[in-house]
């Protein structure tokens, strides 16, 4: 074991001194937009996206934030109801006007987990700080604009000729990465067709926890098709039996579930469980967590890329701001709006370059103008907190 990532410092991001301001409305709004295609997976086949947004507004300006926990539990033990119950329980009573940021998480730190909650609520306190201030929500996070890389996701497909005219669509867009849904039974001829096909593709494969150790054969043999990573092959909980499995493996394994917060990262290091960590910010308890941990696998020169959650314009925007940091080297699974949503709920849609790049938005906060009419069209319910 390599202790010495248990002990290192990591830096805080400079965004823990913003002051919180005054709210004068706060509302929790459900929305429901379907997807252009259903997004298949090892766990689950979701067709729509329902997602809890969280609507902040003080003096006229409005900060948002979008939550990443699902109505059901499939991904993460969080639920779009238990967030909401830990928000106006536990989260909420602690916001309080003139406390910084990094106050407010230290205050947080008695509520174990529920890192989807937190970061639904640092989201939205930090596009509406950056708004107030009308800079980008980067600089408010002490980070410089840059274009992004793009990547990404696609579920499961009907059969291999159907996966390979997936890969193909994306190939001409192009996206810098490629990454395919795995489960038992659709693998390793369907990478290798994959990987026949596209030689040269940046190519990876996603498992969300489908196998068992006993399955490091058939893991295994993944190793022919260098792929750039094998993404959570194993259980949702895991990070020993990861690194059993990476001391067996060629192709570096990546973490997504396993990693709840900087501890988890930490652990990883340490047991070299992992070669790369997928970073979802919506999921380690929001961005200022994401930049620690970022800045942690720097220093262990282990590669760390942002990963999404099938997010609507709100989400997506924070997981660019998120990858102009430093640490962000490898393309992450921010795709187009379009293969998710025939109309989003932003003023503007994440497209790819002729290069494959992502331009940065530009305007204040995320970047985005979040569309209250859109909003409004989408909405299955809206709390107003008193
Ligand atoms: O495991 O990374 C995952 C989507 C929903 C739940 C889990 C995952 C994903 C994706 C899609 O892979 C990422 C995206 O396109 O936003
Ligand atoms: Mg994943």
């Amino acid at each position: 074991m390599d202790q010495q990532f248990l002990h290192c410092a990591v830096p805080l991001s400079p965004a823990v001194d913003a002051r919180i301001p005054v709210l004068h409305k706060i509302d929790l709004i459900v929305v429901r937009l379907p997807f252009v295609k259903p997004f298949a997976t090892s766990v689950h086949t979701w067709a729509v996206k329902e997602a809890l947004l969280l609507r902040l507004e003080s003096d006229g300006v409005v900060g948002w934030g979008e939550c990443v926990a699902d109505p059901d539990p499939f991904y993460a033990s969080e639920t779009t109801q238990t967030v909401r119950h830990i928000f106006k329980e536990f989260l909420l009573p602690q916001l309080k006007p003139g406390l910084t940021i990094g106050e407010l998480l230290a205050s947080w730190s008695p509520v174990r987990g529920h890192g989807m909650a937190k970061a639904m609520v640092e989201n939205a306190l930090l596009d509406l700080i950056a708004r107030q201030q009308n800079r980008p929500l980067h600089a408010l996070l002490g980070l410089s604009a840059r274009r992004i890389q793009s990547g990404i996701s696609l579920g499961i497909q009907e059969s291999i000729p159907a996966l390979l005219d997936a890969v193909a669509d994306a190939m001409r867009r192009p996206y810098h990465r490629v990454k395919l849904k795995i489960m038992q039974g659709k693998d390793v001829a369907w990478v290798r067709a994959v990987r026949e096909a596209f030689p040269d593709l940046c190519l990876m494969a996603d498992a969300n926890g489908d196998y068992r150790l006993e399955h490091a054969p058939i893991l295994r043999e993944l190793d022919a098709f260098n792929l750039t990573m094998v993404e959570q092959p194993l259980s949702y909980s895991d990070i020993v039996q990861h690194a059993v499995l990476q001391a067996g493996l060629a192709t570096p394994l990546c973490l997504d579930e396993s990693i709840h917060d900087l501890d988890d990262a930490r652990s990883a290091l340490a047991l070299k469980a992992c070669g790369v960590i997928n970073i979802k910010q919506g999921r380690v308890g929001g961005m200022i967590e994401s930049l620690r941990i970022a800045a942690l696998c720097q220093h262990a020169g282990v590669d760390v890329w942002s990963g999404g959650m099938d997010e609507t314009g709100i989400g997506r925007a924070f997981n660019l701001q998120l990858q102009t940091a430093s640490g962000f080297t490898l393309p992450g699974d921010t795709s187009e709006t379009a293969r998710y949503f025939s109309e989003d709920i932003v003023d503007q849609a994440v497209v790819l370059a002729d290069d494959g790049f992502i331009a940065l938005p530009e305007g204040p906060g995320i970047g985005v103008t979040v569309l209250e009419d859109r909003v409004a069209r989408y909405t299955l319910e809206r709390e107003s907190i008193p």
